[in-house]
């Protein structure tokens, strides 16, 4: 399918919004930016194929849970991670050790994406210091297993890893990424990671604080 103007679209602008989101000195992370962000991430998962259709899913489910509380009565508390969490903490809004009445917390359901966001941190910095002929689905793999795969059960695992081996290879993702030629792609990741990095780590830092990295 040729893609349309609209649906053109580059790795760079979705990384952006990473940068975008960082309010006060990297001590607070604005939900609406850090959802275009992922929002971003999902379209280019989707180019990917339907292999990845499973993925996708469960992210925008997730988005869409975090965008409904944002626009939401209380949409205003929402607007930061560091409001959220006070707003849910202090409401006891958030079930700390079973779900049960708060299901769908806004802590729980980030929390998952926070997750899935250190997948892409290790992913993409593997891709960036990869050489030509390494493989995707190897890269893919080392990245979920350091990462999202310690919170996965069996069976989700074993889906994530037959559907690595559908991954094209490094050149293909480079393209589909739209930035330019490899280099430019190297060049790009190495000025975007950082970005993708403070968000991870100040939201990292603010779940310690709160004790909250263990959500059910
Ligand atoms: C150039 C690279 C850009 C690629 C962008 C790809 C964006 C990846 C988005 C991944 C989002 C994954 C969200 C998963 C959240 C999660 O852990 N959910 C599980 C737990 O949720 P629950 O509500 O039950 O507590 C849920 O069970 C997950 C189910 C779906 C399977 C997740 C497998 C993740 C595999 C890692 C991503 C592989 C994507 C490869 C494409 C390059």
């Amino acid at each position: 399918k040729m893609d349309s103007a609209e649906d053109k679209f580059c790795l760079r602008e979705v990384l952006v919004s990473f940068k975008s989101c960082l309010l006060n000195d990297d001590k607070d992370v604005l939900v609406e930016h850090y959802l275009t962000g992922w929002k971003g991430l999902v379209r280019f998962m989707n180019t990917l194929g339907t292999v990845f259709s499973f993925v996708s899913k469960d992210a925008v489910t997730k988005i869409q849970i975090m965008e409904n509380y944002l626009k939401g009565d209380n949409g205003e508390r929402y607007r930061t991670l560091r409001s959220m969490v006070e707003y849910e903490l202090s409401g006891n809004l958030v079930d700390l050790t079973k779900r049960s009445s708060h299901p769908d917390s806004g802590c729980r359901t980030l929390l998952r994406l926070h997750r899935a966001l250190r997948w892409l941190q290790l992913f993409l910095e593997k891709l960036r210091t990869s050489s030509e002929d390494s493989k995707t689905s190897t890269l893919c793999s080392e990245a979920y297993n350091d990462s999202l795969a310690n919170y996965h059960p069996w069976l989700i695992r074993k889906t994530a890893s037959v559907a690595f081996f559908a991954l094209p290879t490094r050149n293909t993702f480079f393209e589909v990424m739209n930035v330019g030629s490899p280099d430019v792609v190297v060049e790009m990741l190495g000025e975007a990671l950082p970005y993708v990095s403070k968000v991870y780590d100040f939201t990292q830092e603010l779940y310690v604080q709160r004790n909250l990295l263990d959500l059910p």
